[in-house]
């Protein structure tokens, strides 16, 4: 059969049932071949939003995403998104067409140096000239991308492999010497771990993206469960425990909780589960726990010890090592009345923390406040739909608002944080969970990155739920400006926004601007009810800051938590 023939059998045989791409010169001879294949081609409309798309794809099942461009400028649109999969560690396989072999390094027209440029945006990228290499290239490639830590792989392919002729015999295991997945964890540690857990008065669990990944969601709460830790979970982590799980306290770092800082700050013992001690999340990095014996759990030997040293190191697949950890713990039991009594005193000082200081969910009479508009697509949610997110202000807010009552709920860019995220990703969200309610919210900044893909949803009729946060500016950063630059708001007013009414009319879908409060109930249920896809521009106070807000380099314990009061007249 044909390289590209070729191509197609093995992503039928990974159970590819969805690409989403972008076609050019040297990818002819495959979408000639997807004519008529039974994998589905998603022809978006900027490469950029086809990774960003595969990602919504991946992060909402679980298996492994697929995007595909052309040559030079098709390639290097998608880096963005690779460098957005390999941050948030989420499994995508990405293929490019290269110019014909005998082309490669004469500046031939659409010629990049692919492999070069991708090389540090991926887990690991391929450049295949050999057409007795492809499918075995392929396979590995899926391969990769989903075992260990999962994470972008590229495939480049030569225009005259996918032209070629060659044998395909279906690879039926896969060994790579020098490419180790250590999953099951050291016996010894785990059990340093269940002794350390057992003797703390003041644990916490830290957990992240890592535990979504593994899809250990059941193995954490049997350990939250047995063990009754109070629990906070990264912007990667939300829904891995349930946002309505007793245990659950919120989400930590620089637009987190003050009980969930407050927590971290005040541990003896740290359970960091598929976390990375990210800067957001840390602060101060010599102020982070400081008086807390860390336990970190991570399948990627190179994340233990890369920001904090713990005192037990478990290399190895949370969804193995917990159920191991949990076991131990069973069947030693702290009986010690003293230890009890800590426990106790613990979690009462965690929920008065929290009782203290909520996320803050201020309403107005006269206008939409944006935690308002998160609060009322979280009553809609129940904690059940898939939120997508751009990135900025809206997307605190949505993490600190917005329920998640199961883990691939939540998507959002959180490593890189790249605007024009939300909506792509919702389009992958989509196609991977048709049976899903799905809001795609933005802000009015990271929506006009993303616009063009208004024509995707519309032409495939995605019932998707597009809900711009509209605050006329780019809010993060006005922000930052407001708060340390003494207000002087320098390139971040966006004072042209298209109506859009006309802008999703003109793509043959419904779409209205509201600014009223009592307008947004009624207009978020008419966007839901929506058989098709729906444009709501949502006009909220142009000036609200997100609190609390731990500034750049301060420790996580000094959060500021709203905005100055106002001081009464003497
Ligand atoms: C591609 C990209 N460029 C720039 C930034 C820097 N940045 C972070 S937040 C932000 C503002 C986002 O504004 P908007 O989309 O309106 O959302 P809001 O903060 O108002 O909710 C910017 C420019 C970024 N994260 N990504």
């Amino acid at each position: 059969m044909s390289g590209a023939r070729m191509l197609a059998e093995c992503l039928a045989r990974e159970g590819v049932d969805c690409i989403f791409g972008y076609p050019g010169g040297v990818t002819l001879p495959f979408y000639d071949v997807l004519y008529d294949h039974e994998i589905r081609h998603v022809l978006v409309r900027h490469e950029e939003n086809a990774a960003f798309a595969a990602e919504g794809y991946a992060r909402t099942t679980g298996k492994v995403g697929v995007c595909c461009a052309t040559s030079g400028p098709g390639a290097t649109n998608l880096t963005t998104g690779l460098v957005d999969a390999m941050m948030d560690s989420i499994p995508i396989v990405a293929i490019t067409g290269q110019v014909p072999t005998k082309l490669i390094g004469s500046d031939a027209f659409q010629e990049a140096d692919t492999f070069g440029i991708t090389r540090p945006c991926t887990k690991h990228n391929y450049l295949v000239k050999r057409i007795d290499d492809l499918a075995d290239v392929i396979h590995e490639a899926f391969y990769i991308a989903a075992s260990g830590r999962p994470g972008p792989v590229l495939v480049d392919i030569t225009k005259d492999v996918l032209q070629g002729q060659g044998h395909y015999t279906p690879v039926t295991s896969i060994h790579l010497p020098g490419y180790k997945v250590f999953t099951e964890g050291h016996t010894g540690q785990i059990r340093r771990a269940a002794q350390l857990i057992q003797e703390a008065e003041r644990p916490l669990v830290y957990s992240g993206g890592g535990i979504v990944a593994a899809n250990a969601s059941k193995e954490f709460r049997e350990f939250v469960e047995l063990t009754d830790v109070p629990v906070v979970s990264t912007l990667m982590g939300l829904g891995s425990l349930s946002s309505e799980h007793p245990n659950f306290i919120s989400m930590p770092g620089m637009h987190g909780s003050y009980a969930a800082n407050m927590a971290l700050t005040n541990a003896d013992v740290l359970i960091a589960l598929g976390v990375r001690f990210d800067d957001r999340v840390t602060g101060r990095l010599a102020a982070f726990a400081p008086h807390a014996k860390i336990v970190h759990v991570d399948i990627d030997p190179a994340e233990i010890g890369k920001n904090r040293a713990p005192d037990v190191p478990i290399v190895g697949d949370v969804k193995r090592v917990l159920p191991k950890l949990t076991k131990l713990l069973s069947e030693n039991t702290s009986k010690e009345e003293k230890l009890s009594a800590a426990r106790r005193a613990w979690w009462r000082q965690v929920r008065e923390w929290k009782e203290e200081h909520p996320f803050d969910r201020p309403t107005s009479d006269t206008e939409i406040k944006p935690q308002h508009l998160m609060a009322e697509i979280d009553r809609l949610s129940g904690g059940q739909a898939i939120v997508t997110s751009d990135v900025g202000q809206h997307q605190m807010w949505a993490a600190q608002l917005i329920r998640f009552n199961e883990p691939r709920l939540w998507v959002n860019s959180g490593g890189l944080g790249s605007m024009g995220f939300g909506l792509p990703s919702a389009i992958g969200a989509q196609f991977a969970r048709p049976d899903k309610l799905v809001f795609s919210i933005s802000g009015d900044g990271g929506f006009q990155m993303a616009l063009p893909e208004l024509g995707t949803i519309a032409s495939h009729g995605l019932p998707i739920k597009i809900i711009i946060m509209n605050n006329g500016y780019l809010g993060m950063v006005r922000q930052w400006q407001t708060l340390f630059y003494n207000n002087r708001l320098s390139s971040v007013t966006l004072d042209c926004f298209p109506d859009a009414e006309k802008l999703a009319g003109a793509y043959g879908f419904k779409g209205r601007t509201i600014d009223k409060p009592w307008e947004l109930a009624a207009a978020l249920e008419e966007a839901v009810k929506e058989p098709g896809p729906y444009l709501l521009n949502v006009k909220v106070t142009p000036f609200e800051n997100v609190f609390p807000m731990v500034p750049a380099g301060g420790a996580i314990n000094e959060m500021v938590l709203g905005p100055p009061q106002p001081v009464a007249a003497e």
